[in-house]
């Protein structure tokens, strides 16, 4: 899989602003936010997209959206509401090619999204 800037943040060759971290994941702020919260939670592993994902990635995906969950839980996020998201390929919005999950909390979300 080729590399991404993502890959690039976990081996901290590119600043970001990091707001959670532990052995398999790293969650930090959004470039560019969405909602007054907006942190993305990405596998320190590599995955492409969701579409990659095989039973073998069954943990730690698990491991990912318990991660975004625990973080806004900490931050008093949990009781008003969040959504999280995972774009996937072209139609899905997908830029960046490491899979990673949108936490966006801190407004009313609407649906459907756009
Ligand atoms: P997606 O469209 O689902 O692939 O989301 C990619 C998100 O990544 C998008 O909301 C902007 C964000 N992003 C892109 N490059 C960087 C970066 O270098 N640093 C940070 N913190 N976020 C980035």
């Amino acid at each position: 899989m080729s590399d991404t800037i993502f890959a690039k943040i976990v081996r901290r060759e590119i600043p970001a602003d990091i707001v959670y971290e532990d052995d398999d994941v790293l969650g930090f702020r959004d470039l560019n936010p969405q909602a007054p919260v907006h942190v993305l939670f990405i596998p320190k592993r590599a995955i492409a997209t969701l579409d990659d994902a095989t039973p073998a990635d069954a943990e730690l995906l698990g491991k990912l959206l318990l991660a975004a969950a625990a973080y806004a839980r900490a931050q008093g996020l949990a009781e008003n509401g969040y959504r999280t998201v995972i774009n996937t390929n072209t139609h899905g919005g997908q830029t960046v090619f490491h899979i990673h999950v949108h936490l966006l909390a801190g407004r009313q979300m609407t649906w459907p999204p756009g």
